[in-house]
């Protein structure tokens, strides 16, 4: 009665929910802080080093829980993890390419991770996305948006520590650099990290993050090195 009766739910129910990712592909996974609009409201502006160091701690903690990890990109409240389960001709993705298994089990990582290295009476929340590219270039291409994304990200933050939100509506990238300049502020003086993100690799101890990392549209052969190639 019980076996039946599992049988029923499971085939009825919970496997038409089952989604799997196609073999041999990349796959990116993103973690990105819940509500951290609020989270960080008392957390140094524009860029928290603590807030940026648990990040990476639960990054590195993911990194070695995952199977097929290639390398993993962060800024803002956000990390992308790219796996791939190239290599050995029986290699296969981290749980079977099960979407739900990938994404849950990432973002309870991450959070767990976070919350070991971040000393905060607040509790933070992660939500995780999960998905296939079929192609190398477009997993560069990946990489590339994040990292824009960050740059762009890093000067609205510190033209907002300057400027009201009024102040600064419909201003160019341009326009916002002649304004922090305006008030003796250089958004190229501050750290590379805080730019243009940090990311994490396999190191010859496990897993090290990179916080001096390039301009990937500048020297391609950063992403190159990282990414693996298809079987
Ligand atoms: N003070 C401070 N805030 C930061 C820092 N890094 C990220 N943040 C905040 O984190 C927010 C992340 O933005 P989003 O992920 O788009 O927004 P969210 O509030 O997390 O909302 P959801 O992700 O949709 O749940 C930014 O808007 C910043 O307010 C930092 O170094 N210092
Ligand atoms: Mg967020």
């Amino acid at each position: 009665m019980n076996d039946e009766l599992g049988n029923r739910i499971k085939s009825y129910y919970e496997d038409p929910a089952r989604v799997l990712l196609p073999r041999k592909t990349w796959v990116v996974i993103r973690v990105d802080g819940k509500g951290f609009h609020t989270f960080t409201k008392h957390l140094e502006r524009p860029y928290s080093r603590p807030l940026a160091d648990a990040l990476d701690a639960a990054a590195l903690f993911v990194a070695s829980q995952m199977a097929g990890f290639a390398l993993a990109y962060g800024q803002s409240d956000e990390y992308s993890f790219l796996l791939s389960d190239f290599g050995r001709d029986d290699s296969r993705m981290w749980f079977d390419g099960s979407v739900q298994k990938i994404a849950s089990i990432t973002a309870s990582l991450f959070t767990a991770g976070f919350h070991r290295a971040y000393a905060n009476a607040a509790f933070a929340a992660f939500d995780a996305r999960v998905f296939a590219i079929p192609n190398r270039r477009e997993v560069e291409r990946y990489f590339l948006w994040r990292q824009a994304d960050a740059t762009r990200n890093s000067l609205n933050m510190l033209a907002s520590t300057h400027y009201t939100h009024e102040e600064l509506l419909g201003k160019s990238a341009t326009e916002k650099h002649d304004l922090l300049h305006a008030k003796g502020e250089n958004w190229a003086k501050w750290p590379a990290d805080f730019k243009r993100g940090r990311v994490v690799h396999p190191a010859a101890n496990g897993f090290a993050v990179d916080k001096e990392i390039p301009i990937f549209t500048r020297e391609p052969g950063y992403l190159n090195g990282l990414i693996p190639e298809a079987d």
